[in-house]
């Protein structure tokens, strides 16, 4: 059994769809991050970054429990773990390349882009939200330019980069704000965001965590729960 620690937000989403696809057997733990149950010691036991997602496989490594935290590692070991949505051993190295880039590049400076664009202070910001919003631009290009005349990302077939790039795409109108159909400018992405986007796991995926109500306010315990280093450390 796997434990699946949660919340409704993109590096998680990637997770979600990953075990929706593999069919492994899982639990939701709710994590709610805008109340700071991401720094709760026991959670960070589990995952020191403290940040979701985060599992606990109970059957791990020979047959020992084991944590995993890091969206990319979790779609690695799970994807190794049933051997499934690793594409063929050839593309191997394209496969790592895209995972990192999407890990290191696409994934968080679309969430700057939008932290700048919705969660930061208004005054003084245009240089922070340009070069967030761009970069974000940027990385949209090149996938977008790697994805001419391809169905998926790496090799021919539907690989864990694919889910990996679905959990951000799919946030593209806040990393893009203020575009009524921000995809349609990248239209190779916009194919593999729909394509991917009308899996039967993704409706699967969707729905978890939907059974559990977290806290939608954004108020001054959100920011210091998610955003601590906006603040000075408590002695
Ligand atoms: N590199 C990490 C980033 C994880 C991450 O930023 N998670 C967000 C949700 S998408 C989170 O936990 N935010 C709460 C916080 O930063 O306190 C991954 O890919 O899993």
């Amino acid at each position: 059994m796997i434990k699946f620690y949660f919340h409704p937000t993109p590096n998680p989403a990637k997770v979600a769809l990953l075990l929706e696809e593999t069919g492994l057997a899982y639990e939701v733990v709710p994590v709610d991050t805008s109340k700071g149950e991401q720094h709760a010691s026991g959670f960070r036991a589990i995952n020191p970054n403290g940040k979701v997602p985060a599992i606990i496989d109970s059957d791990g490594p020979g047959g020992k429990s084991s944590r995993v935290f890091d969206s990319t590692a979790i779609l690695l070991y799970l994807a190794e773990k049933t051997g499934s949505f690793l594409g063929s051993k050839e593309d191997r190295p394209e496969l790592l390349s895209w995972l990192m880039f999407i890990a290191s590049g696409l994934g968080p400076f679309s969430g700057q882009s939008v932290h700048f664009q919705f969660a930061a202070p208004e005054e003084g910001l245009d240089y922070a939200k340009n070069r967030y919003r761009r970069e974000a631009e940027r990385h949209y290009e090149v996938l977008n330019k790697h994805l001419a005349g391809r169905d998926y990302i790496v090799g021919n077939t539907y690989t864990i980069a694919d889910i990996s790039a679905w959990g951000w795409l799919d946030r593209a109108p806040r990393v893009l704000k203020g575009l009524d159909d921000p995809l349609s400018h990248y239209p190779n992405l916009k194919r593999l965001f729909e394509t991917v986007d009308a899996r039967p796991a993704v409706g699967r995926a969707r729905a978890v965590g939907k059974d559990h109500e977290f806290k939608k306010a954004s108020d001054e315990e959100t920011k210091r729960a998610l955003f601590p280093s906006n603040y000075p450390k408590a002695n």
